[in-house]
């Protein structure tokens, strides 16, 4: 067992029966939707919220009842990866494209807990990539206006070398700024940047982070 199953299967103990579930997106969560459909497949009844058309194809193969985030009027508790945490509980994520969808799920919650391997959990933020979420008809604009205050941006590409269309068709400019000193600030600037959509710093958003280690054991921050 590595460090992602852990926390994955760890988070199952937060579920109750007929929850609405807001279900994440990346490896760490595909290790507890595994886990989420063997109960399911006993009868446990839930109904799963995603957050992006990775996990929706995950839970359909797994049989987990889904829902999309606009015919519920709740959600009761959301697991979630990320891609960096810090004593805070505050979080970067969007490593997989889905930080549009992963916020507005998170923000729906009652509750949110996040799941991650050991080597996401950082005194600061920063070293990870900041993902920002851009209207494609002004990336130029957002990744100049990003690049001359010295956040150095560069566009997110797919496989084929063209830019990174997210769920919601916009793409993704990164920030490589190894160090946030100031989170707050930094996504105040962000949310009022005309061109921005969303970005990847998630302050305050969770309750709880289950960190796996790679022996198997969890702990909880
Ligand atoms: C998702 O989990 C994203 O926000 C983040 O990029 C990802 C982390 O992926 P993994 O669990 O595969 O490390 O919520």
């Amino acid at each position: 067992m590595n460090g992602k199953q852990a926390a994955g299967q760890k988070a199952i103990e937060e579920i109750r029966e007929g929850q609405i579930i807001g279900l994440g997106t990346g490896s760490t969560v595909y290790y507890f939707l595994e886990a989420l459909a063997t109960k399911v497949a006993d009868g446990f009844n839930v109904i799963g919220v995603a957050t992006s058309q990775k996990t929706i194809k995950l839970a359909n193969e797994w049989k987990i009842p889904m829902r999309t985030l606009s015919e519920v009027e709740k959600i009761d508790i959301t697991i979630d990866g990320a891609d960096e945490v810090d004593p805070q509980l505050n979080g970067i994520k969007g490593g997989g494209g889905a930080l549009l969808y992963e916020k507005l799920v998170a923000k729906s919650s009652s509750r949110c807990i996040w799941i991650v391997d050991s080597a996401k959990t950082k005194k600061q933020l920063g070293a990870f990539p900041l993902p920002v979420e851009v209207i494609p008809f002004g990336w130029k604009y957002v990744r100049n206006y990003l690049s001359e205050k010295g956040y150095a941006p560069t566009l997110r590409l797919d496989t084929d070398g063209h830019p990174y269309v997210t769920d919601a068709s916009h793409y993704i400019l990164d920030l490589h700024l190894n160090t946030i000193v100031n989170p707050e600030a930094l996504a105040n600037e962000l949310d009022h940047l005309t061109g921005v959509v969303e970005h990847g710093l998630f302050l305050g958003l969770t309750e709880k982070v289950i960190v796996g280690y790679p022996d198997g054991h969890t702990e909880t921050l």
